[in-house]
């Protein structure tokens, strides 16, 4: 399993520093955010090291994923929230502070005014039409 010395991330997988887990299995391990931007904020990561979405083999990608599932199903039954977000951040653009690959598992109350929404505007047709066509390019 790809193991990074100086990674906090795989720090909390050996259990060289402590987390408060919840659930673990054998690709996937789930603990409490240290700085909850909401009450049961909750991380998702991968246990092998991979900095970023980009490096994730599919495989354990979808593993990653049952484990979300899961752990937001229980962050919903256990508190209730009036919604949840996922936010999963790549690189210094989207505010990736930890190069180790993990999902937020984010409840929502309304009205708690955290600034991950976007104000919803209508995008122009025609600029839609040409960044789909440069993205298929490369699929
Ligand atoms: P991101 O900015 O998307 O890379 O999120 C990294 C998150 O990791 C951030 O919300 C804070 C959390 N975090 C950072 N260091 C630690 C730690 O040592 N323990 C725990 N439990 N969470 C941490």
């Amino acid at each position: 399993m790809g193991v990074d010395p100086n990674c906090i991330f795989c720090k909390i997988v050996a259990g060289q520093i402590p987390s408060f887990r919840l659930f673990e299995d054998v690709a996937s391990l789930a603990f409490m955010d240290i700085n909850p931007a909401n009450e049961g904020h909750c991380l998702v990561i991968a246990k092998p090291h991979h900095p970023t979405l980009y490096d994730m083999p599919p495989d354990l990608l979808a593993a990653v994923s049952a484990t979300v599932l899961k752990v937001a199903k229980a962050v919903e039954a256990a508190l209730k929230p009036d919604g949840l977000n996922l936010v999963q951040s790549n690189g210094k653009g989207a505010a990736q502070s930890v190069p180790h690959f993990h999902v937020h598992v984010l409840p929502r109350r309304l009205g708690d005014n955290l600034k991950i929404n976007w104000e919803p505007k209508p995008g122009d047709r025609a600029a839609i039409a040409a960044v789909a066509e440069r993205i298929k390019a490369k699929l």
